[in-house]
């Protein structure tokens, strides 16, 4: 079968979902935020799709534009009705590639959508890839300028596994690093990790930016993180990515 036939076909018969997968403030335990992750359910093979199988497509056929701006809205409106029940602290980070970077309106469509919301701009977090401070860099930096004035918050995914040029930290407005789950998977075991992860935590009080774990899946790793101060963490020991009434149950549960 073509894949992007039928991707094509899911966009347009909506048959994307977002999931959502909590953030953990260290120092409280709570749910701080959540983030969202594209799912597409298909029909004809009754199974999940996972992401890395068709985002690589959708940004090669350019379809990343439109699942991407319905991905920024629905997570703006989710949000929405997540601070409508109450929960006006939490906030949303959504994933947004390379490729949607060269769309001018990208910036537009960010604003538009937690306008449209009633959200503030602090409640959104976009998070970039090592990627978007290699190619196409002028134009990457200006929509990372805009968001930042705008009052966005601004994450870099991923962290230490893609080209790793420490230089774009002093350039680019980044507030908050996500240290990839491979660094965070063996700690506190693993001498080499505990160090890079060490050395992360270190740069990040330096430079005064925020740290996500991702991956976190036991209390060995909880008590190395909280050990070292790093502020949040992400990973099925807290929670896999939930559905949104999923979510909104925990929520409430966790009130
Ligand atoms: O949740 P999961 O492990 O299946 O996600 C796999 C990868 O797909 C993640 O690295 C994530 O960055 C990417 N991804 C998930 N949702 C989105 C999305 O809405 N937009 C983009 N561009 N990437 C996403
Ligand atoms: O690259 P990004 O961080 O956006 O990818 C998030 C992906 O990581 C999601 O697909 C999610 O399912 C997965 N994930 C989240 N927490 C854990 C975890 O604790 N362990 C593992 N193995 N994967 C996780
Ligand atoms: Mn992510
Ligand atoms: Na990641």
């Amino acid at each position: 079968v073509n894949l992007l036939k039928k991707l094509n076909a899911a966009y347009e018969a909506q048959a994307f979902e977002l999931h959502y997968q909590p953030k953990i403030d260290l120092t409280t335990d709570r749910i701080t935020g959540v983030e969202a992750l594209i799912r597409w359910y298909d029909e004809e093979t009754e199974r999940w799709i996972p992401p890395q199988e068709f985002i690589p497509l959708a940004e090669e056929s350019g379809l990343i534009i439109p699942i991407g701006e319905w991905v920024i809205e629905e997570a703006c409106r989710q949000l929405g009705i997540w601070h409508q029940l109450g929960f006006i602290q939490l906030h949303v980070a959504i994933n947004v590639s390379g490729k949607q970077l060269k769309q001018k309106r990208l910036f537009q469509t960010i604003v538009n959508s937690y306008k449209a919301h009633k959200l503030r701009p602090q409640h959104i977090e976009i998070e970039l890839t090592e990627e978007v401070f290699i190619e196409n860099i002028e134009q990457n930096e200006t929509f990372m300028r805009s968001l930042v004035e705008q009052g966005i918050s601004l994450s870099i995914d991923d962290f230490g596994i893609g080209y790793s040029s420490l230089a774009y930290l002093r350039n680019f407005p980044v507030d908050t690093l996500k240290i990839d789950r491979s660094f965070i998977k063996d700690i506190p075991i693993n001498d080499n990790d505990v160090s890079i992860v060490r050395a992360m935590l270190d740069l990040a009080e330096n430079m005064n930016l925020k740290v996500v774990a991702e991956g976190v899946e036991n209390k060995m790793q909880i008590g190395f993180l909280k050990e070292h101060y790093c502020h949040y963490a992400q990973g099925f020991w807290y929670s896999k990515p939930l559905s949104a009434s999923e979510l909104t149950d925990k929520l409430i549960r966790n009130h």
